[in-house]
């Protein structure tokens, strides 16, 4: 934390430098998971900065989920997430594939009501005017870690009252009789904006997977149209290839 360190970073004010010569110090593996960072008075003091532009930089890793202050112990490195692996190849919930890693999964909702359709919503689900949605947004969270946000779509008349889902939307289709059988899924790059990135605790910009689902009904109906934003350093995607016929 040396001065010719941190104005090394720039450009940018002086927090955002020593943010950065944090994150390279984290990422570097010179500070490792679980262990501390110098105290703020040291850091201020090595680096020849104000005390309030070190709290800001560490409150801004703090606020990232990569830094956890523990009153009266210190700062540390927070640990990185496991990376789930999700097989591509069944139609799962995400209820069902956390519960089969042995992990416990919740939501925070965001939306959940029946609304009139969006055009791209009517056109994936073959909508009219004057026909509903319900339209069911959420934080999805494994263990402490939150994975994606995801809204999901489902028609109107298939899931009328969205909010008597408490907990997984599969398990309410199913007792409606109408849990989805076949999806197609399209997966591709996108960086987190940042009320995303808040949600789900990681740096505006950072990697994510954008996923679509469209799902079917055994009488080939369409039922649910589902973007999803999965964080990219927590979910690996992984398809079984067969060779052609
Ligand atoms: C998965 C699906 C999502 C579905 C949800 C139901 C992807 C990308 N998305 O997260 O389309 O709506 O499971 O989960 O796989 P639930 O039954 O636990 O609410």
């Amino acid at each position: 934390f040396k001065p010719d360190r941190v104005a090394a970073m720039g450009p940018g004010p002086l927090y955002l430098r020593l943010r950065r010569l944090l994150e390279e110090a984290i990422t570097g593996g010179l500070i490792g998971e679980g262990e501390a960072i110098p105290t703020e008075r040291d850091i201020a003091e090595l680096a020849d900065l104000s005390r309030v532009t070190v709290r800001r930089a560490v409150d801004d890793l703090v606020k990232q989920g990569r830094l956890i202050r523990r009153h009266g112990s210190g700062t540390f490195v927070a640990p990185s997430v496991a990376r789930v692996e999700q097989s591509l190849s069944l139609l799962t919930s995400f209820t069902e594939d956390m519960a089969r890693r042995g992990l416990s999964s919740r939501s925070e909702w965001l939306e959940r009501a029946v609304v009139a359709p969006s055009p791209d919503e009517m056109m994936v689900l073959g909508l009219s005017v004057g026909d509903m949605v319900s339209r069911l947004e959420r934080l999805r969270i494994a263990g402490d870690v939150p994975m994606a946000i995801e809204r999901a779509s489902i028609i109107g008349t298939y899931l009328p009252d969205p909010a008597s889902v408490s907990g997984s939307l599969y398990d309410a289709l199913e007792e409606r009789s109408a849990r989805p059988i076949r999806a197609t899924q399209r997966i591709s790059a996108r960086n987190l904006d940042e009320r995303e990135a808040v949600l789900l605790k990681v740096a505006p910009g950072e990697a994510a997977l954008y996923i679509e689902r469209v799902s079917y009904l055994p009488g080939g109906r369409v039922i649910e149209f589902t973007r999803s934003v999965y964080r990219g350093d927590a979910y690996d995607f992984v398809a079984e290839l067969k060779i052609p016929e």
